[in-house]
């Protein structure tokens, strides 16, 4: 077993805190919150790329962190003491769960045979951890981005030869994810999108897209995979124009290729920022269109147009969120997973403990201020009241579908309908929302 992180004791709950910071204020797995553990609540997943497979370069900088385990090569040596040094981790904090790109996990591959063998290897290697502690996989993803071969996208790529090389690597990755009792299978778009129209058949790309995603969704239930398939939006980054732009966007790109029953959505918190729109947009459309899965709780900055993937550290955003979660009856097979980055300066050891507890904290603070929020019920309740209209047998005859426009048309006119606006009370409800999160 890996000694990086041996210096550090498993992270306790201990409300008073700890002088060192190793300890959770907030998050204290078996407490119940409405009816639950929070530990079944939050579902909570370390990432195996951004701790464990980045080194900390930028785009000015070479890799920062000393890890054992980043040589610079990819070998089997390296590749091992990253895999264990990673449940050493997570076990140390206390996290339920992980996930992973092929990519983080394995070996450089030579070619695709090669990568077929490599990942079968560390599948071996990630079981066994597994079994010795508990951890458990959220999802898995396979890495179609990276690569140069990659450049102009998997599904999307104008070479049917990278479609089904990409094909392939789904398929390893998927039966993986399965064999490992994987709870979801992932898939952002990497590099499906495009950069200008000079060159680039658009409605070609959307059909080759959707011809992939069908054929994952036609192997899932071959294989007898019963997680959720997952689609994770994002606005750009790295194309200029993403195809899987926002929830609502992936919702209607669903439907079109027939396949709004066999994925869900992966939320990513910034993904949201980046594409202007509020985390609770986000997740709100998802449940509109009975699409919500996962999150990726990574947040952004305000100041930044890109993904920066911080740790989340402020409950109070989280609350409407939450809310909104509890309120759909909480996660099936999703969870938060922490798709999150460490500052380039934060070099030390200690600093991906801190960086977890805080955001940890940071999502039991919210669910505890949204247990708040339901418990009291008056937030709820007034926007309940705003439709109370449509409870009304008039209301519910509209919806039923059996009126016409006609027939509205002439009861409006027959009673010379005037109906007059009320008030959205937006002020008094967020007045009463800082009232309940004191
Ligand atoms: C990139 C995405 C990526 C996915 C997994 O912005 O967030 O990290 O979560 O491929
Ligand atoms: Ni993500
Ligand atoms: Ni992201």
């Amino acid at each position: 077993m890996s000694t990086y992180f041996e210096d550090i004791s498993p992270i306790q709950f201990a409300s008073e805190g700890s002088p060192d910071g190793l300890s959770f204020r907030v998050y204290d797995a078996d407490r119940i919150v409405l009816g639950k553990p929070m530990r079944d609540h939050l579902r909570m997943a370390v990432c195996m790329w951004h701790n464990f497979a980045w080194g900390g370069h930028d785009i000015f900088g070479d890799p920062a962190f000393e890890r054992p385990w980043l040589t610079g090569q990819w070998d089997e040596a390296s590749n091992a003491m990253r895999i264990d040094a990673a449940f050493d981790f997570i076990k140390r904090l206390g996290a339920p769960f992980y996930t992973f790109h092929d990519l983080d996990v394995m070996e450089t591959p030579d070619d695709l045979r090669d990568h077929a063998s490599k990942l079968a290897k560390a599948e071996d290697r990630l079981s066994s951890r597994m079994e010795e502690t508990g951890i458990k996989l959220l999802w898995g993803t396979a890495n179609l981005f990276g690569h140069r071969r990659y450049l102009a996208g998997a599904a999307t790529n104008p070479d049917p030869e990278i479609f089904t090389y990409a094909a392939a690597q789904v398929r390893l990755a998927l039966e993986t994810t399965h064999r490992l009792g994987g709870e979801n299978y992932v898939l952002w778009g990497g590099r499906e999108g495009y950069e200008s129209l000079l060159n680039t058949d658009m409605t070609r790309e959307l059909d080759q897209l959707g011809r992939f995603l069908n054929l994952v969704a036609e192997h899932k239930h071959k294989i007898g995979f019963d997680g959720l398939l997952l689609i994770e939006p994002k606005p750009q980054e790295p194309t200029k124009h993403q195809y899987d732009y926002d929830v609502a966007t992936v919702a209607g790109f669903l439907r079109k290729y027939g396949l709004e029953n066999e994925f869900a959505v992966n939320i990513e918190t910034n993904h949201a920022t980046l594409a202007g729109h509020s985390f609770e947009h986000e997740i709100a459309s998802a449940l509109a269109n009975d699409a919500f899965g996962s999150i990726d709780i990574n947040r952004g900055d305000p100041q930044l147009g890109w993904d920066t993937d911080q740790y989340p550290n402020n409950a109070l955003d989280l609350v409407l969120p939450m809310v909104l979660i509890l309120e759909a009856g909480g996660f099936t097979t999703g969870g938060f997973n922490f798709d999150t980055k460490l500052r380039r300066q934060s070099i030390d050891p200690h600093d991906m403990f801190h960086a977890h507890i805080g955001g940890m904290d940071t999502l039991a603070r919210a669910l505890l201020l949204a247990e708040k929020v339901i418990e009291d019920g008056r937030l709820l309740e007034a926007r309940d009241e705003r439709y109370s209209g449509w409870q009304t047998e008039k209301g519910q005859e509209i919806m039923s579908g059996n009126t016409s426009l006609q027939d509205l048309a002439d009861d409006a006119m027959e009673r010379n309908l005037s109906p007059s606006p009320a008030s959205g009370r937006q002020e008094r409800l967020e007045n009463l929302l800082n009232e309940l999160v004191q």
